[in-house]
């Protein structure tokens, strides 16, 4: 059969490539005394004296999504197109645009090369591209590469601003295994707005291993980008964010896919694989078949899972990642079938049109032989600890809120450390936050205790941790420089909840 594969040495490669695993009992001492709680100090939460409690967002009743009506065709990012003849492999372009999102009312946007959120990027596992970034928006920016393991220098954080009208060369090189990554702004205290009007796209490493499993991967037929994004319009179908921002999370009830509104999809393959990222402010998403099929989830955030997973349902907190495959060939194309929400609004309504083709679901898998964790990975002591805390503008991070002139973490390139994250609940309960953490592909090791489930056993860059919950990452970094690690609820990053880590 054409589309049989098994591993192989590729893939193994993919699941062992975690560095050397050094303890290093001192500096994981300073570090353990640099990163100390100081949370009963200033910055502790007392509810009574907290203003504008009024606009804390009740998070267990957040505005429903409007279902899709399904009129028009999903749109495709374009790919980005290489240069040719210039010094530069690639140009991403942040400007301003409109967008008709309603009739007769268009809309301001941002977007990267366009109107709307950005061209996919595709790089080659091992490649180096130079990229031109270039900034024609009326304020300053910045261009970071989620989940991309470059060096600081390239990461795009808060301090590498793109003032107005100006332009910088950026050299990526893809070393890791290929991935569903993105790219989106990340200037201090506006990268909430600026992703909401529409800066996001997407960025792939493409797996160049011909041993590795043959998934679908013709871009935009049955190899699909879906970038979930909610938003919330004023009486001027504007997103004007000042005003209509919740510094707890923007959460809105018009659904986006691809920046398309009441999308649907002509399916015309039998099996079909989706790179789903949750691109919203703050909303998480549970995805599920509203014909309750299950699908087949074959990726995290950084990469291949360490086995296929069969699922019913999967949940993406912001900036998460999942790749999934939908076997189509068993459903009727008069049943009604789309991706929806946990609600079971619809969000993308399929429309079958399948000619045929050979993919099969059976011929996807894959074993390995290894072990997800090594022994000697799980028994590794926890070196740093990071508490996140509160709400609104009161959010913190081990009591403390970001400050760019101060290095919170210190970690040596290439060495694996343990990172205990605890979502310290307050007296409301708390909220989810979805950790990341810049320049690295981490690995879970335990959720309270328990193992991760199996569609958590893959690289992340990005972890959902509820409130109460204490999670043990294994962290390496493979390079070096200066790295944001924040909670990804945009509003809460803009407010602070964001340390610096130094990797040296
Ligand atoms: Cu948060």
């Amino acid at each position: 059969m054409k589309k049989s594969i098994l591993t192989g040495a590729g893939l193994l490669l993919i699941l062992t490539g975690c560095t050397n695993i050094t303890t290093e009992q001192q500096s994981v001492e300073q570090t353990m005394e640099s990163g100390e709680m100081q949370h009963e100090e200033n910055m502790d939460m007392n509810h009574g004296d907290m203003e504008g409690m009024e606009e804390h967002m009740d998070h267990d009743n957040i505005p429903p999504l409007q279902a899709s009506k399904g009129t028009q065709e999903l749109v495709i990012p374009p790919l980005l197109e290489k240069q040719k003849e210039s010094d530069f492999d690639y140009e991403v372009v942040a400007q301003e645009g409109t967008t008709q999102f309603f009739d007769g009312s268009p809309t301001n946007t941002y977007g990267y090369n366009g109107n709307l959120l950005g061209p996919t990027l595709q790089l080659k596992e091992g490649e180096t591209v130079k990229v031109k970034v270039r900034n024609e928006l009326n304020e300053p920016t910045t261009f970071h590469w989620h989940g991309l393991e470059v060096p600081g220098t390239e990461d795009g954080g808060p301090s590498d601003v793109i003032q107005p009208g100006e332009s910088k060369i950026v050299t990526l090189k893809a070393d890791q295994p290929a991935a569903t990554l993105w790219y989106h702004p990340h200037p201090h205290k506006s990268t909430a707005e600026q992703v909401f009007k529409g800066l996001a796209g997407m960025l792939y490493v493409e797996e160049t291993d011909e041993e590795a499993p043959a998934l679908p991967h013709t871009y935009g037929v049955d190899d699909i980008p879906l970038i979930f994004q909610d938003r919330l319009f004023d009486e001027n179908k504007q997103l004007d964010y000042k005003n209509l921002m919740n510094s707890d999370g923007t959460i809105g009830d018009v659904s986006l896919v691809n920046g398309t509104i009441n999308p649907k999809l002509t399916v015309t393959k039998p099996l079909m694989r989706f790179r789903i990222l949750n691109g919203a402010n703050a909303r998480n998403y549970t995805f599920r078949l509203s014909n309750g099929a299950t699908f087949t989830q074959i990726a995290s955030d950084g990469g291949l899972l360490h086995e296929p997973v069969e699922m019913d349902e999967i949940t993406l907190s912001p900036s998460e990642r999942a790749e999934i495959l939908i076997d189509f060939s068993a459903m009727e194309s008069d049943e009604p079938i789309a991706i929806t929400d946990e609600e079971g609004n619809a969000l993308l309504p399929f429309d079958l049109d399948i000619d045929g083709g050979t993919e099969e679901m059976e011929s996807i898998s894959w074993t390995d032989d290894t072990t997800f964790l090594k022994e000697e990975e799980k028994s590794l002591p926890v070196s740093k600890k990071i508490e996140l805390f509160g709400m609104m503008d009161k959010v913190t991070i081990n009591g403390k809120k970001f400050d760019p002139e101060r290095i919170d973490l210190r970690q040596k390139k290439g060495v694996s450390e343990v990172w205990e994250v605890y979502n310290k609940p307050d007296e409301m309960g708390g909220m989810i936050h979805p950790f990341h953490i810049h320049g690295t592909q981490f690995k879970i090791i335990l959720r309270d205790g328990r193992e991760p489930a199996p569609n958590e056993q893959g690289l992340k860059d990005s972890v959902l941790i509820e409130p109460g919950e204490r999670v043990r990452l294994l962290v390496t970094f493979p390079e070096e420089g200066i790295y944001m690690y924040h909670c990804h609820i945009l509003e809460h990053e803009d407010n602070g909840m964001m340390g610096q880590v130094e990797v040296y």
